[in-house]
């Protein structure tokens, strides 16, 4: 049973903890969907920091433990039996390595491409017969997915731009370039010693994603942290009910930088695993993406230059994680 682990050495990669950097509530707006001013309320949360919590999301919680539980089933595996199922390029199974470019942290993960709204079996190469979990991730997919295009129907109706429908339809497009992610973040023992050194261990990197928006759920271990505005990091109260929402780069620009796409990372945990599943909802690769006419002011001009999501994708895909990626289209 060979493993394909990089050099320990090569995952030691650790950051300076904050003075911020503690567990902060209060700062992390959530927003009731039930709540007619939900459109509003999001719209400013996507304004100040990109990311939000959502209750009253209308997914029921065993579709998330459901496939929870079967993750969880994948990942306790012996090594050799997930690596029949890597390694990821990018879809598949993958472990502590992210990407193609040396990046590499404390995690282990399956990634899914989507097509027409359900994950792609033929994107890894777990037979589509085993006992794997497809019923369980396609129920979650399917459910995530609307709840994104509910989200973005609220955004669009915060915004006052029509049609409604503008943003949600580019997930609902049976070519939306959408994808699936399962992180698992085994506890990391060595993160004492590390951290008494007033290092934190990194288990996926600082990045901002791609894609146009990505909701994410975690079991009840913390991790997940943002960046605010002034650089400062605080730390994402873990809660395995409900969603949190991510402003990816796409929607940044689509909004002409009113939104803000969120730098996020997850540091290791030394005792509890931890296991996330994200979606990403993507537009269909040929789609431009450029500020909405409808929401342009008079004689505002676009901050970036002209891309469609296939040269955006194409380009992230060439970086390592951290990197400005956005910087590359912005019009200087
Ligand atoms: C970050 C968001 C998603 O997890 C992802 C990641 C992708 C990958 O893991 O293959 C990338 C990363 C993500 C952006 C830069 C490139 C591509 C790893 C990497 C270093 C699936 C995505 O779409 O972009």
């Amino acid at each position: 049973c060979q493993s394909i682990l990089p050099n320990s050495s090569d995952i030691h990669r650790t950051c300076k903890p904050t003075s911020a950097d503690q567990i902060t509530n209060n700062k992390i707006p959530v927003i009731d969907m039930l709540d007619p001013q939900a459109k509003f309320l999001i719209t400013k949360a996507c304004q100040e920091l990109g990311f939000f919590k959502v209750v009253n999301h209308g997914v029921p919680i065993e579709t998330m433990t459901k496939l929870e539980s079967d993750a969880v089933k994948f990942f306790n595996l012996p090594e050799c039996e997930k690596d029949k199922v890597g390694p990821a390029n990018p879809f598949g199974y993958g472990n502590k390595r992210i990407g193609s470019n040396g990046d590499v942290g404390w995690v282990e993960y399956l990634l899914f491409a989507i097509n027409s709204g359900l994950v792609s079996e033929k994107s890894t190469n777990i037979p589509a017969n085993s006992q794997f979990f497809w019923s369980a991730i396609n129920e979650y997919v399917t459910a995530v997915r609307n709840l994104a295009c509910v989200v973005l129907e609220k955004i669009a109706d915060g915004l006052t731009i029509e049609p409604k429908n503008v943003l949600s339809k580019l997930l609902r497009d049976e070519k939306s370039d959408s994808c699936f992610r399962l992180n698992h973040y085994p506890p990391c023992t060595e993160l004492e010693a590390l951290s008494s050194g007033g290092r934190n261990f990194i288990g996926f990197g600082e990045h901002t994603d791609p894609q146009i928006i990505s909701i994410i759920r975690s079991n009840n271990t913390t991790g997940l942290q943002i960046s605010l505005r002034d650089g400062a990091w605080i730390s994402v109260p873990p809660d395995q009910h409900f969603f949190f929402i991510i402003v990816g780069d796409s929607l940044q620009v689509m909004t002409n930088g009113r939104f803000r796409s969120v730098k996020h990372r997850v540091l290791a945990n030394n005792i509890k695993s931890r296991l996330s599943m994200i979606y990403f909802g993507g537009p269909p690769l040929s789609e431009n993406i450029a500020p909405l006419s409808s929401l342009m002011d008079e004689g505002e001009e676009s901050l970036y230059k002209e891309f469609t999501w296939h040269e955006y994708k194409k380009s992230a895909y060439r970086t390592r994680l951290g990197a400005d990626r956005l910087g590359l289209f912005e019009k200087k």
